[in-house]
């Protein structure tokens, strides 16, 4: 019996630039991940394991995609008091159409909550990769008479740099915080961190960018504070005047904001005990699809996760994500790269037109060779395609593709004729 009275706040993105292309047609909540999830599926489903089940997400923009996944997806039965709720910027009447950060996206959802009764706000981002029990947290949270707790995790010095970086004493309280300090300003920020932290170098505790706040303190904290951000503003402000608590967090988390990061994520869960373990009893929701099983001929697949519904007729994938409706065709060779998959199947007449007027299919043609590349959704590549992504390459931005730390991206529905070579 959960005994929490918590409303869970996703931060579903800014602009999404470090995103970008994946972020260019749709709101980051909604960017396809692991073949046939979304974004927005992990902090949703980490609450709903939890037992947590209303919900708002605050995007910088709705888009179809999005609305039409959160509506398929989380329904709750009448009986329930549940709900996942989008909260987009363009929406609200009151001034500048964008929110100015995250505090400024939560100032605006305040007369939302309003409606609700509720002990705890569970704030959340959305753009990370994790499985998390929130009712130890807030256990945790109660137990030390918290207002403010934090999630944190151990991390290196190279890593430090990206995150809040704070300092707690004996009892778990947070004495100071420092959001994303340069490398020279590192000394003095380091923790008593256990021995195999220490011997990986993670002797800093860095913010997981997951707050709860007690009901009153945040929204008293947003009326006497103009700050935009979470981490730049209201939290180094709250150290001293409220009691803000660390809760350590010990599992996997990885912040999945950028290409690489997205991209090496992904590809992780072909691992052979991958770190964030969709094979386990935890459910990670998403939209029931009513997909046929795959079919796959002569094809060697080795570390491949094969979404529902690909046909697929490929020589050799590997360490490879292949998303919803993949279809790749003879010869072909696969390797390192996330297919997101397609959002329709193409019928035979279809099929037949588009050979006929040599226009590629939705898919992967015949005999492409693609490495270190991610194909968002619905592309078409012709056959004899060679796609090479790696350092080799200079980032850059392309009619059908952009390079971003070496690796490919195909954008969604381009078609890339065959014989191109990337
Ligand atoms: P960042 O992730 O860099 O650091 P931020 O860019 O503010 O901080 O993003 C936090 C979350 O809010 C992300 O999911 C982002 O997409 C979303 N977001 C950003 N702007 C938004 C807006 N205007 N409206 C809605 N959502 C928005 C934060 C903390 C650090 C901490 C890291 C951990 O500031 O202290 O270490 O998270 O990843
Ligand atoms: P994404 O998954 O890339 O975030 P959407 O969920 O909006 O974006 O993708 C679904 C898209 O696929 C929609 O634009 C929809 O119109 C299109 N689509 C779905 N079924 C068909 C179909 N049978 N023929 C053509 N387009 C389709």
């Amino acid at each position: 019996m959960i005994k929490h009275n918590v409303i869970s706040v996703v931060l579903g993105g800014g602009k999404g630039t470090r995103l970008y292309p994946l972020t260019l047609q749709r709101s980051k909540p909604a960017v396809p991940i692991a073949g046939k999830y979304r974004l927005v599926d992990i902090p949703i489903s980490n609450c709903l394991n939890s037992g947590y089940n209303r919900i708002y997400v605050l995007t910088q923009y709705n888009s179809a995609s999005l609305n039409s996944h959160i509506k398929n997806t989380y329904n709750f039965s009448v009986f329930s008091k549940g709900f996942v709720d989008i909260l987009a910027a363009e929406q609200t009447n009151e001034g500048e159409k964008w929110y100015q950060g995250t505090a400024d996206a939560v100032r605006h959802m305040q007369r939302y909550l309003a409606n609700h009764d509720y002990d705890h706000l569970l704030i959340l981002s959305g753009d990370q990769l994790y499985q998390i029990d929130f009712q130890e947290m807030i256990e945790h949270h109660i137990e030390s008479d918290a207002e403010i707790s934090i999630a944190t995790i151990p991390v290196n010095a190279k890593d430090a740099t990206s995150f809040g970086i704070l300092k707690s004493d004996e009892a778990g309280n947070i004495t100071a915080f420092t959001e994303k300090p340069t490398t020279d300003l590192l000394a003095g920020w380091e923790s008593e961190v256990s021995d195999e932290m220490k011997a990986e170098g993670k002797v800093y505790l860095a913010s997981m960018g997951i707050y709860v706040f007690n009901k009153g303190v945040l929204s008293s904290m947003l009326a006497e504070h103009q700050g935009m951000d979470f981490g730049k503003e209201l939290i180094p402000d709250s150290i001293g005047k409220h009691h803000v608590h660390s809760y350590e967090y010990r599992g996997y988390w990885t912040d999945i904001g950028t290409i690489d990061s997205f991209f090496e994520a992904n590809i992780g869960l072909t691992d052979d005990i991958p770190k964030f373990n969709l094979f386990d009893r935890y459910t990670i929701f998403t939209r029931g699809r009513m997909l046929p099983p795959s079919k796959v001929s002569g094809t060697t697949l080795d570390k491949v996760v094969l979404a529902d519904g690909c046909i697929v007729a490929a020589e050799r994938i590997e360490r490879s994500v292949i998303g919803v409706r993949s279809r790749v065709g003879a010869g072909t060779v696969i390797k390192t790269t996330y297919m997101m998959g397609t959002d329709f199947y193409q019928t035979l007449d279809e099929i037949k037109a588009a050979n006929e007027q040599g226009v590629p299919l939705a898919g992967v043609g015949e005999n492409c060779y693609i490495e270190n590349a991610i194909l968002d959704k619905s592309c078409c590549i012709g056959s004899n395609v060679r796609i090479t992504g790696g350092t080799h390459l200079e980032d850059g931005d392309f009619d059908t593709h952009m390079i971003r730390d070496g690796i490919v991206v195909i954008k969604k529905r381009a078609v890339v004729p065959s014989g191109t070579v990337i």
